[in-house]
């Protein structure tokens, strides 16, 4: 008998992280058979992984936790405004612990391969450590940034001190009285620089293209204002499901040439002096995301407000970034960012005028030109360079398909999917967090919260009706490529050299990108999710148990 043998398993999910445990915690309450795997030695993804000094949310805290259980509303105090790593990450073992999860969670389990067995309809997949699982579905939740990149500079692994990327932050790394070397001035630098600039000897930044920030506006909740948000959590999350990005912050349906320029500056000042997370960037008058002169006019006000907080002027205008405007990247949230270049011991080196050449044994070299080098050397160089973004996780796992089609393969020219949750030739594979989602581009838990209720739903109906092989249909595919190149081309966010395109991850800086994100926010994803549901998966091919698969 060569058939294959029954899968063990109904629903795999990759990644115990913010979306996989709210997915594993929905599946429990429908009682299918679901475990959880995941690589890292605890649960929790990124707020697992990226324990640099400095690393927090810069969404609100309140909009970032889960809203499907009013006691653990009831029961979680948030600390601040915008909680850093440590206490994310508690709330997610609490979470775990307080819904028994643990019981369903393999850690220390990488997935290294993952086939389609059409005989039988299910995943085989096998474990870095030889471990193999037969289950009829697989869910995508490994996160959008999760795979670290490094520069390709010759030499590195030859560091005789201690080389990091923040996302691989060491446990017992003390950088108290080092010479640090950081590299990298995204979101995850701008925290690890503020952070560390005053306990470090020395603090060399090494800088390519600046990037826009913003004040964060961190600040502690006080018990009583604990108690007035928590008292407004049907509200507050009411008022996410209708924003663009799932933040408290919604464009504002003004025009800036409905005002004066007056009018604008004292407006921007205040987004700048009081407003909090995003205020400035998602909460600002609406063309300037999405046209180019309003958007210049923000930008330059912005500048202002940087050549006011940095002594030198020279460093201030490398710290303004001249490749794109604001917003048309991620702004970071900073405090106290620009502050830190005032200090004497922190120096800002431009790697366009001199970039490196090499690690060596003590630090790194840099390019002064005409043969020149300066030998930077420092006791710890952490990258902060950013990550293979979210196909990045999809490619490290070998997907194989319907006739062993390779996933990797299929997206080589960019990924393609169907609503951002399946791509064809991959049955019975779901992606909660990947390509073309709108879980990709929101406040995280709102963009996930949406998927995992549909996969949800999804599940059920795949119970009722016996359904075992579920497959996107290709025109359906090309229509949402097709929908989510059209709505993003709207906004200046889709045209910038980011990782939400994919460019950080070219050689060629120019050219190829990606469709990474849906920018047509999150209540008309939701809402094409729900006619998904409502016109009985109109945009999939779904097979009952007994039924002939007709094509
Ligand atoms: P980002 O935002 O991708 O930033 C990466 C930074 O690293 C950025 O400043 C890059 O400069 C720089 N970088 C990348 N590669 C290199 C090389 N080879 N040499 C020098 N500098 C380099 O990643 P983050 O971790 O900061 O943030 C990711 C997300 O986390 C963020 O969007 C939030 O959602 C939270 P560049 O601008 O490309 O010139």
């Amino acid at each position: 008998d060569d058939r294959q043998p029954m899968p063990g398993l109904d629903y795999l999910i990759i990644g115990a992280g913010v979306c996989g445990l709210y997915q594993l915690h929905q599946l429990l309450q429908l009682g299918v058979s679901v475990r959880v795997v995941d690589a890292n030695a605890g649960l929790g993804g990124t707020w697992y992984n990226n324990r640099y000094p400095g690393c927090r949310f810069d969404s609100e805290s309140y909009t970032y936790q889960y809203s499907f259980s009013r006691e653990l509303l009831d029961e979680w105090d948030w600390k601040e405004r915008f909680a850093p790593q440590p206490e994310t990450l508690s709330y997610l073992e609490h979470v775990a612990d307080r819904f028994d999860l643990h019981p369903h969670i393999s850690l220390d389990t990488r997935v290294e391969r993952a086939e389609w067995v059409e005989d039988g309809a299910h995943w085989l997949v096998t474990m870095a450590d030889g471990e193999q699982v037969r289950t009829r579905f697989v869910l995508c939740a490994m996160g959008l940034l999760s795979v670290p990149t490094y520069p390709r500079f010759p030499g590195r692994g030859t560091f005789g001190g201690v080389e990091t990327h923040t996302f691989d932050w060491p446990a017992d790394l003390d950088i108290t009285g080092k010479r640090v070397a950081v590299i990298g001035t995204g979101a995850s630098g701008v925290q690890v620089i503020t952070d560390v600039a005053d306990k470090v000897e020395h603090l060399t930044v090494l800088q390519r293209d600046a990037n826009w920030c913003a004040p964060l506006g961190n600040e502690p909740i006080t018990p009583e204002e604990m108690a007035r948000l928590r008292a407004s959590y049907d509200e507050i999350f009411a008022w996410c499901r209708e924003t663009p990005a799932g933040f408290v912050h919604r464009p504002d349906r003004t025009l800036s040439t409905d005002v004066t320029r007056e009018e604008r500056l004292r407006h921007w000042n205040d987004l700048y002096d009081n407003g909090h997370g995003a205020a400035l960037y998602m909460g600002n008058y609406r063309d300037t995301m999405m046209e180019a002169g309003p958007n210049r006019e923000l930008s330059e006000f912005v500048a202002d407000r940087i050549r006011q907080r940095v002594a030198d002027p020279e460093v201030a205008e490398l710290l303004i970034p001249k490749d794109h405007g604001f917003g048309n990247k991620r702004v970071a949230g900073e405090s106290g960012f620009y502050e830190v270049f005032n200090q004497d011991n922190v120096e800002l080196v431009d790697l366009m005028a001199t970039p490196v050449r090499e690690v060596t044994g003590n630090g790194l070299r840099l390019d002064l030109g005409d043969g020149e080098v300066r030998d930077l050397d420092v006791d710890v160089i952490v990258y902060a360079t950013g990550f293979d973004a979210v196909t990045g996780p999809f490619d490290r796992i070998d997907f194989r398909g319907v006739d062993g089609v390779r996933l990797r393969e299929q997206w080589k020219d960019g990924p393609e999917t169907c609503v951002g949750v399946q791509a064809t030739n991959f049955p019975n594979l779901f992606m909660l967090v990947g390509p073309q989602s709108g879980s990709a581009s929101a406040n995280f838990p709102r963009g996930i919260e949406d998927v995992v209720n549909w996969m949800t739903e999804t599940v059920r109906h795949i119970q009722a009706n016996d359904i075992v092989r579920v497959e996107c249909r290709r025109e359906a595919e090309i229509a949402w490529v097709d929908h989510v190149r059209d709505i993003n081309s709207r906004l200046l966010l889709a045209h910038s050299k980011s990782w939400f395109n994919g460019h950080n991850m070219n050689l060629d800086r120019d050219d190829n990108p990606r469709v990474m994100v849906y920018l047509g926010g999150a209540p008309r994803y939701r809402r094409r999710l729900q006619e998904e549901i409502d016109g009985g998966y109109p945009s999939f091919e779904l097979r009952a148990a007994r039924e002939p698969m007709v094509s």
